[in-house]
């Protein structure tokens, strides 16, 4: 039979697993690092499901050399995993002195990702802000100290690490930063105007200022990048938004203006200003003077500041116009369609079902309005009850491997059938791991951890990415076979 003519994956494209720093390191008291906001949140009662901690997480600081062998069983192109800002400045701020044990950790890690033929692709800010800067100034609601103090741990980041890292990424989901963080509370630091929730706090302005010191500095760090490493260097540099499809629910000329409405908030917020210069008029009308505004100074630098379009995405929501939550942009997400179906299988988190059409479908979406080359960064599956299984059953995740049949036939589809540009593809994760809020009771990893011994087991669904991989590598790029794999 012959090969399909379309041979439009990149010869170099990224194939990898995700993680990040706070959700797999534990060792929080070791090597010199200093507390993360993550820390003592984590331990307040009801702020996790399980009431777990991060404190030893899957213990990848200690075992990472384990962790770097199972990556190259696996035979993974790339490796996405994001760096502790307080284990590398402990205090965090722009005088604090620099940790040189964590300086040594990443710098071993990346060495050791290199031997083995592993790109490392590399964020800054995964959610871990140094409880210092926390305290010092309210973190990220004071725009002018955290964009000094997160330019300045950037560029510890490219002196130290960036003659051999040259994919960067700022930061990692700001809207989880600024909703979760300081809207909803659930995510540290927990600031919410529920007053059951946090005893301080404002929902209807600190997400909106947070967000905007968020997309400051990130632009701050690229200008940094751009201005004194890049022509050395030679990386690419960029951040990365959440965002699942929004469908309208029917054809109710409401809903589908409300399905743009939920992608104006959830998207655009971010998206807009990077790529195209301003924030979505929508969000403008909603929020009016709630929203910030850019000076002239940050535009000129926050516009074109990301060289790709970084993506990570999980589900696609049925939206309907009404409700009052305005961090969905007043829209009703559901997963029920009129008649009653389900969208798709329901995963253990309420948020997600899987309906890969509705991934191929963003895919598109966002490459004909932000006209950018995409890196999917992250995308995955809870299986239900999967950490109720025994660990036999939990290795075979039927639903997880339904879910990434489902994803990789979409971007394939997006690449050879659309035109979509799309350079990586990095599922969400390498291993189970600390999920935030949730504890260790969700598992989203395609490497089962038992946290009693800490043993990783591959799971059906690392193996059948790692065949989907080598089948996409025989059938578009035959002279790139990779002789590695799991057997
Ligand atoms: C990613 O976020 C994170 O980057 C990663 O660290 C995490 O482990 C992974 O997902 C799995 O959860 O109902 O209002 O609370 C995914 C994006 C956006 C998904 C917020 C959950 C819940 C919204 N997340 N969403 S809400």
């Amino acid at each position: 039979m012959a090969a399909p003519q379309t041979r439009k994956l990149p010869k170099d494209f990224l194939w990898g697993f995700a993680t990040a720093s706070f959700q797999v390191e534990g060792s929080a008291a070791i090597g010199g690092r200093g507390k993360s906001i993550w820390d003592d949140f984590a331990k307040l009662p009801g702020k996790t499901l399980d009431g777990r901690d991060g404190d030893v997480a899957t213990d990848s600081y200690r075992l990472w050399k384990e962790d770097l062998e199972l990556l190259a069983k696996y035979g993974v192109k790339s490796y996405r995993f994001s760096i502790s800002w307080s284990r590398v400045i402990p205090l965090g701020g722009r005088d604090d002195p620099i940790n040189p044990q964590g300086i040594k950790f990443y710098s071993d890690f990346i060495d050791g990702l290199l031997a083995h033929g592993i790109t490392p692709f590399v964020t800054l800010y995964h959610w871990d802000l140094p409880q210092a800067l926390h305290d010092r100034y309210g973190g990220w609601l004071n725009k002018d100290e955290i964009v000094k103090d997160f330019t300045r741990y950037s560029r510890v980041c490219f002196e130290a690490f960036g003659d051999r890292v040259q994919h960067w990424l700022t930061i990692n989901e700001p809207w989880c930063v600024a909703i979760l963080g300081y809207g909803r509370g659930v995510f540290a630091p927990g600031r919410s105007s529920d007053r059951e929730r946090s005893p301080e706090g404002d929902s209807t302005t600190e997400p909106w200022i947070v967000g905007h010191s968020l997309i400051v500095s990130h632009a701050s760090a690229v200008k940094l990048y751009r201005d004194e490493f890049k022509a050395r260097q030679g990386g690419q540099i960029g951040i990365t938004l959440n965002g699942d499809w929004q469908m309208p629910y029917d054809d109710n000329p409401e809903n589908v203006e409300a399905a743009q409405h939920a992608l104006d908030f959830a998207i655009g917020w971010y998206a807009d200003p990077v790529y195209l210069g301003h924030y979505p008029p929508y969000m403008r009308e909603v929020l009016q003077d709630r929203l910030p505004t850019f000076t002239p100074e940050e535009l000129a630098i926050v516009k074109d500041s990301s060289d790709f379009y970084g993506m990570n995405t999980y589900t696609t929501n049925l939206a309907r116009a009404g409700g009052d939550d305005e961090f969905q942009g007043n829209v009703d997400y559901t997963f029920t369609r009129p008649d009653g179906t389900q969208l798709g299988t329901q995963a253990h988190c309420a948020w997600l079902q899987d309906y890969p059409q509705g991934f191929r479908h963003l895919l598109n979406y966002l490459w004909k309005k932000y006209k950018t080359p995409i890196f999917v960064t992250e995308n995955g599956f809870a299986v239900k009850s999967e950490n109720s299984m025994p660990l036999d059953q939990a290795l075979i995740d039927t639903d997880r491997v339904n879910y990434f049949r489902g994803t990789t036939a979409a971007l394939l589809a997006a690449v050879n059938e659309d035109g979509v540009d799309i350079r990586a593809y990095f599922p969400w994760s390498f291993l189970d791991n600390f999920e935030w809020a949730d504890g260790y009771s969700t598992r989203f990893g395609v490497t089962y951890v038992d946290y009693e011994t800490q043993k990783r087991y591959p799971k059906a669904s690392a193996k059948f990415l790692i065949e989907v991989r080598q089948l996409i590598l025989r059938l578009y790029l035959s002279t790139e076979i990779d002789p590695r794999g799991i057997s």
